[in-house]
């Protein structure tokens, strides 16, 4: 008899105009893998991104450092995003593939999904209608990001049995535990569970939850109202863990706030790294506050080995910061740049995050922004402002969006522009395509 597991966690397909492996993994549902194999359950993992599935129709090309492209099929694009003159596409296996895993696999108690960004939604109706076509009767718990900021639309359309909000305890074990019931195998070990991936290029993981600032376009209060950080030791056994077992050498951190209170909490994991002679990468994708960025922290994050620094610089427009987020000023960007070049840092490493899309920004910001950060050796990428319910600034995305934004999470997708009432697509392409040369100049002289 085929030894079924008791659970199926499932990460569902992305629908997007765009989307690109850059150190994303399902973190969430990795720690709530931890916390059921730890209850006793049998587990296993439906990755629908898995970049390295056997049969699909053509391999995925990888980049550097564990990145690369995702398996993509053109979809037709949601009628509500007609205006966007992009192509859409279903990111991940192919749906027969998909159901073809899940009959191999075999009916479980119980399945378990996440979701991530709130217009990536019919990924996840996708993924559980076909669930329910090969096991009819299952349930199906759905979390995530979007199950947590939409919950209302996520109980309305997923298709979901139950939909939990935030992340989740005692309570939420205890509801699991009511639909299924664990066969009492042993954890092989606590960490977030990456090993039930065909491969594992890279490992990201979290050092602390939550952000102590509170940006008027963040989510992250939202997901995660309480400022926490996480024991270093900890950290530095599960990053010794996937390295001595696996040979992880590449790890992405996700951490909000990853240098707050350094010499408290990432300055003892860094000593710990660098004392034990490991030789690995560290790329922080998700961006590090320049503030916190000084001498001794440049020196640190250079000997530990970190090699992709992003960072939020958002803009170099002083009113924009005092309206939206106070987290950065032009003299500390400048400081930084300084200290990270006197590490040993080079340009191809360092790059700054700048915000645009915002309600009533000039386009001509972010192109000044840009030009900016370049000149003064960074790399600037462009990271469309996404409209979040429940944050400060939604009510006023609202109000000049050219969307019913509150009226399905499609129209919170970045690459649309939502709050620009007629964007001007030619221009919007040619910032784009400017700022992608100035990124290429900086990466090879250092400035442009
Ligand atoms: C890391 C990160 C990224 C990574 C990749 C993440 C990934 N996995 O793919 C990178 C840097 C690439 C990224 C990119 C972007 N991101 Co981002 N990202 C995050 C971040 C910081 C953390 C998410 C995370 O994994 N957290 C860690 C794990 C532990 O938590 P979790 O997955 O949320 O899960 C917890 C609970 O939800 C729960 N849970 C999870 N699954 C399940 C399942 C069940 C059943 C249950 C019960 C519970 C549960 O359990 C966990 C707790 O134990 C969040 C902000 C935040 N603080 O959460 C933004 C966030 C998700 N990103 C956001 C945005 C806007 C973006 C970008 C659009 C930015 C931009 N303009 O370019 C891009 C889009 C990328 C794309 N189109 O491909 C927004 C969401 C927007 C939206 N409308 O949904 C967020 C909320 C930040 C914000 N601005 O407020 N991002
Ligand atoms: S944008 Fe960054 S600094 Fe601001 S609240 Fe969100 S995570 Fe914190």
């Amino acid at each position: 008899m085929k030894d079924t597991p008791d659970i199926i966690l499932v990460n569902p397909w992305i629908y997007d105009f765009a989307a690109f492996d850059l150190w994303a993994r399902p973190l969430g549902l990795f720690i709530l893998g931890a916390k059921l194999r730890e209850a006793g359950y049998q587990i296993t993992l439906l990755d629908a991104l898995d970049p390295f599935y056997p049969s699909l129709p053509r391999k995925p090309r990888r980049r550097n450092f564990g990145t690369g492209h995702y398996f993509r099929q053109p979809i037709p694009k949601p009628s509500l995003l007609g205006d966007v003159p992009r192509n859409f596409a279903r990111y991940g296996l192919p749906p027969a593939l998909f159901q073809q895993e899940l009959r191999r696999i075999g009916r479980p108690q119980l399945i378990i999904m996440t979701s991530l960004m709130t217009y990536w939604y019919p990924g996840v109706i996708e993924a559980i209608r076909q669930i329910r076509k090969v096991f009819p009767h299952t349930p199906i718990l759905l979390g995530g990001v979007y199950a947590t900021l939409c919950p209302e639309h996520a109980r309305k359309y997923s298709g979901a049995d139950y939909v939990w909000v935030g992340e989740g305890g005692e309570q939420l074990l205890h509801l699991i535990k009511t639909l299924a019931r664990p066969r009492g195998t042993k954890s092989p070990h606590p960490f977030p569970v990456f090993d039930l991936q065909r491969q594992i290029p890279y490992v990201v993981l979290t050092t602390s939850y939550g952000c102590p600032f509170s940006c008027k376009y963040c989510a992250s209060r939202l997901l995660r109202p309480r400022f926490r950080q996480r024991d270093p030791e900890e950290i530095f056994q599960e990053i010794l863990f996937w390295h001595q077992k696996f040979g992880v050498k590449d790890f992405a951190f996700y951490d909000d706030a990853l240098l707050v209170n350094f010499q408290g909490h990432l300055a003892p994991l860094l000593e710990r790294i660098v004392s034990s002679g490991l030789k690995l990468r560290f790329h922080t994708p998700n961006a590090l506050h320049l503030r916190f960025l000084t001498k001794e922290v440049a020196l640190w994050l250079k000997q530990a080995g970190f090699v992709t620094l992003r960072f939020g610089l958002e803009s170099i427009d002083p009113k924009t910061h005092q309206n939206l987020d106070r987290k950065v000023q032009i003299e500390e960007f400048l400081q930084a740049m300084e200290y990270l070049k006197t590490a040993g840092f080079s340009s191809n490493q360092i790059g700054v995050y700048l915000l645009w899309g915002l309600p009533e920004q000039d386009l001509d910001e972010v192109w000044r922004s840009a030009l900016y950060a370049a000149q003064h050796g960074a790399q600037p990428f462009l990271a469309e402002y996404s409209p979040i319910p429940g944050t400060p600034l939604f009510s006023k995305a609202c109000s000049v969006a050219r969307y019913p934004l509150t009226q399905d999470p499609l129209f919170h997708n970045n690459s649309c522009f939502p709050c620009i009432r007629e964007p001007d697509w030619e221009k919007i392409e040619q910032i784009k395509l400017s700022v992608r040369k100035l990124r290429t100049r900086v990466s090879q002289l250092g400035t442009i």
